[in-house]
């Protein structure tokens, strides 16, 4: 596969310390001071934190094994234990990094339930993508919402990306198609289809993103290279519920994470790949351009036990 992203975005420093304050440091100290009692208490913390309960039962369990073994004695050996086992949670395989096309523009698909910042998430990730060199067309396959293409429009333009829209009210199916083949004609690097929010429940709207899907199957083979569906990481573990539902519809290669600058606690990072195999591949920071972040498993797990 080739590289879009070259060098890795500035991490902005403190981002995952910023989370860990929020919740997770409670399952620091608790896992630094943990007997046999505390271990409910270890589990309560990382259901709080988001970890949802396969995550925590895993953990769980591997704490008492290392109890029982007499591994887990002075502070830092149970932590370490742990920090063991969430590395490997979200490090099943490599496919963290961004995928792309051989040959031919490089496609991604982003998706997600209403106002979860879809739009905001294309345009940075549109930003970042044209700063390394890539030419970027976005497609505002959202013909739903009335302000929806002004806004991506807008975005695109302060971008330097190419712009595609759809007719209000038209086939978004029929803009995916327009935007790759403009693409092709154009040689464009990228392409990136924003899609209209829409409700798992909605079963027309479900319909209608698995045609758009189809779609871009037939038009380019191997795309869409990337499916990201679009989380506000604050709502917790209903986020999870909604990678369950779209993922019977699409097959998701990935998760942006946004709105993590808000009120949002870390666990749910864990909770999605060890539910769905899902990784969470870029982070929302904020509601500017630059407030997009590629998800470091190491920075995470430093984060949650310190070191
Ligand atoms: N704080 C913060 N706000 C964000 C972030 N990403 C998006 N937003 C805000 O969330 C709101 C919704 O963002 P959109 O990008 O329009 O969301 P959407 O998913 O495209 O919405 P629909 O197309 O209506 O479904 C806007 O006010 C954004 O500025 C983020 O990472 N942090
Ligand atoms: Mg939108």
């Amino acid at each position: 596969m080739a590289r879009l992203l070259k060098k890795k975005p500035e991490r902005k420093k403190g981002l995952w310390k910023r989370v860990v304050d929020l919740a997770l440091t409670d399952v620091r100290v608790v896992a630094g001071g943990i007997d046999g009692a505390s271990l409910e208490e270890l589990e309560e913390r990382l259901l709080a934190a988001d970890f949802g309960v396969p995550a925590t039962m895993r953990l769980t369990d591997r704490a008492e094994e290392a109890l029982r073994r007499g591994k887990a004695r002075g502070s830092d050996a149970l932590a370490d234990t742990l920090r063991t086992e969430i590395a490997e949670i979200l490090r099943v395989d490599e496919r963290i990094e961004l995928a792309a096309a051989e040959s031919g523009p490089t496609v991604y698909l982003v998706v997600g339930v209403n106002g979860v910042g879809k739009t905001t998430s294309v345009a940075k990730l549109a930003h970042l993508l044209v700063r390394e060199g890539n030419s970027v067309m976005v497609a505002a396959a959202d013909t739903f919402r009335a302000g929806a293409v002004a806004q991506l429009e807008t975005w695109a333009e302060r971008i330097g990306a190419d712009f595609l829209r759809g007719q209000q009210g038209g086939d978004p199916a029929a803009v995916a198609w327009d935007a790759l083949e403009a693409a092709e004609a154009r040689g464009t690097d990228v392409v990136l289809v924003d899609t209209a929010g829409r409700l798992h429940t909605n079963r027309g709207l479900m319909e209608e993103l698995r045609k758009i899907d189809r779609v871009v199957r037939r038009r380019i083979e191997g795309a869409p290279h990337e499916t990201l569906m679009v989380l506000d990481a604050t709502v917790g573990q209903n986020a999870v519920r909604q990678v369950e539902a779209f993922s019977k519809t699409v097959e998701l290669s990935g998760i942006v994470l946004a709105k993590m600058d808000s009120s949002a606690r870390g666990g749910i990072v864990v909770a999605l790949r060890e539910e769905f195999g899902v990784p969470v591949k870029l982070v929302g920071t904020g509601e500017g351009l630059e407030d997009l972040e590629t998800f470091d498993v190491d920075a995470f797990v430093d984060a949650v036990f310190g070191r």
